[in-house]
């Protein structure tokens, strides 16, 4: 017993030290401070940046709508990964009560969704999520879009890493 336990205490500070380091940003304009709609984000039907919420920063945060069936709103940023490395993507959102928000990346080469998640908070949440770039993707999207006709989401402080390898 007092082993079981004295390994925990030793083994838990060593994975803490195990934790990941991130490369350098790969979005930009991820807070949405510039540009209506937002520069660098290729974007459909109703798509603002919005004040008529606090943003999670600055001035402003995307708002996507999904006013009626097929013209549903949606915000994509490309980027260009490395096929089998892992990424880390961060985002913080929300949602109208009643609301979902779905979250993905859009691997244009294999034409799938990567790691596509629902969510429902109506507060702003943060959203963090490790993708391994599949095989022959050679460009992907980080892809936001309400779900569901009627929705209403927000989103601030997108983010797109590398999550480096360990040397040691
Ligand atoms: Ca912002």
């Amino acid at each position: 017993m007092v082993v079981l336990v004295l390994s925990i205490l030793i083994g838990f500070p060593v994975y803490i030290a195990a934790e990941e380091t991130l490369g350098k940003e790969m979005l930009v304009n991820g807070d949405f401070e510039q540009g209506n709609p937002p520069e660098k984000w290729a974007t459909a039907f109703d798509v603002v940046l919005s004040q008529d919420i606090n943003p999670h920063s600055g001035k402003y945060c995307l708002k996507i709508v999904y006013q009626q069936e097929g013209k549903g709103g949606y915000a994509r940023q490309d980027v260009y990964p490395v096929p089998g490395k892992k990424y880390k993507l961060t985002l913080w959102y929300k949602c109208e009560p009643g609301s979902t928000i779905r979250i993905a990346m859009y691997d244009h080469t294999n034409g799938k969704n990567l790691s596509p998640e629902h969510k429902t908070d109506y507060i702003w949440t943060k959203h963090e999520k490790t993708i391994t770039i599949p095989a022959g993707c050679k460009s992907a999207g980080v892809l936001l879009y309400p779900f569901g006709t009627g929705s209403i989401v927000w989103c601030d402080d997108v983010s797109f890493r590398e999550i480096e390898e360990a040397t040691d």
